[in-house]
């Protein structure tokens, strides 16, 4: 069954990593989010295509999820007591990545060659895209602070600032890398993973032809939160600071132009009618991934569900 996901970072890795347990690896396409990347030092910084690459091959750091395991931080000290900017933590192993990746691309490479090009290095079998090789930032409205690119938001002033908006930069401009439009008109089905709707599928959904692509294709999205929490990050904030009520029910709804079925937590249940009422097919289970065992449970669920729809 050839499934292609949709990712951002932590959650979307994490499935992303069940899924890779269940199917051959020419099975399972990752279309990842760009609209995080940013340059810093002077170095082209990837967070989500990096997450998700480095779970995939299990280098991740199991604590944070993002950046490296067993990471060592000599250069981030250094660079602290020469009083440079250390609010972004770039450990030593991940620096390598963003330095030799900043070094393919000056040299021409697109996104999507490097992307291949580290896979086939760290032993990464499935196929991972990123969602474009054109730069696209995520910018986040805020009230008190007007626009801030997204890792100032988001590590900076730690999702501080109430949100109004978003608006991703270079869009119109962009085009879907080589491979994800068709991946996506090719696939048996589409899972949205459980990362942030707003900032991390929203981006991604953006991109000319994406929107027209997932309409005719049968779509599985996966909760990003429960009991109207995220498990992690600032997704449910973002629905309240925008006046909406976070819930699985509001992700259904705003996935709902294209959206088939909806898979949410048994805390969630009540929630299931109101989006069978949409004509959306609703999942009740357990979602929250907590070990890899989890992640393997819920991507069988989710794919007896892309079998069954
Ligand atoms: N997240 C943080 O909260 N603090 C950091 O200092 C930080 C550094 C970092 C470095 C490399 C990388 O690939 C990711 C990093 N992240 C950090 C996570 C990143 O900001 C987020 O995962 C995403 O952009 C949101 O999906």
């Amino acid at each position: 069954m050839k499934i292609v996901a949709l990712a951002g970072g932590v959650g979307g890795a994490k499935l992303a990593h069940g899924l890779a347990q269940c199917l051959p690896p020419g099975d399972l396409t990752v279309i990842v989010n760009t609209g995080d990347d940013f340059d810093h030092y002077g170095l082209r910084i990837c967070p989500d295509l990096d997450t998700v690459c480095y779970t995939l091959a299990g280098l991740a750091n199991p604590e944070t999820g993002w950046g490296r395991a067993e990471e060592r931080w000599k250069v981030m000290e250094n660079l602290r007591a020469l009083g440079a900017p250390s609010w972004f933590n770039l450990g030593d192993a991940d620096l390598a990545t963003h330095l030799e990746r900043t070094r393919r691309l000056r040299a021409g490479k697109p996104l999507t060659a490097v992307t291949a090009e580290f896979c086939a290095a760290w032993g990464v079998a499935q196929r991972v895209l990123p969602m474009t090789d054109q730069p696209v930032a995520t910018m986040v409205q805020t009230r008190s602070d007007g626009e801030l690119p997204f890792q100032e938001y988001f590590v900076h002033r730690r999702c501080e600032p109430a949100v109004t908006g978003f608006r991703f930069e270079g869009i119109q401009a962009a085009k879907a890398a080589d491979g994800v439009l068709e991946s996506i008109q090719s696939a048996d089905a589409v899972v949205l993973c459980p990362s942030n709707p707003w900032v991390s599928i929203g981006p991604i959904v953006a991109l000319p032809g994406v929107m027209d692509a997932l309409r005719s294709a049968k779509t599985i999205a996966v909760s990003p939160l429960i009991g109207g929490q995220a498990v992690k990050g600032p997704a449910a904030k973002m629905y309240q600071d925008l006046g909406i009520p976070p819930s699985s029910k509001a992700v259904a709804e705003h996935y709902r132009a294209f959206l088939t079925a909806m898979v949410l937590d048994r805390t969630d249940c009540d929630e299931a009618a109101q989006i069978e009422h949409w004509g959306i097919i609703s999942m009740v289970t357990n979602i929250f991934m907590s070990s890899p065992e989890d992640r393997q449970r819920l991507a069988r669920e989710v794919l007896a569900l892309c079998e069954q729809v």
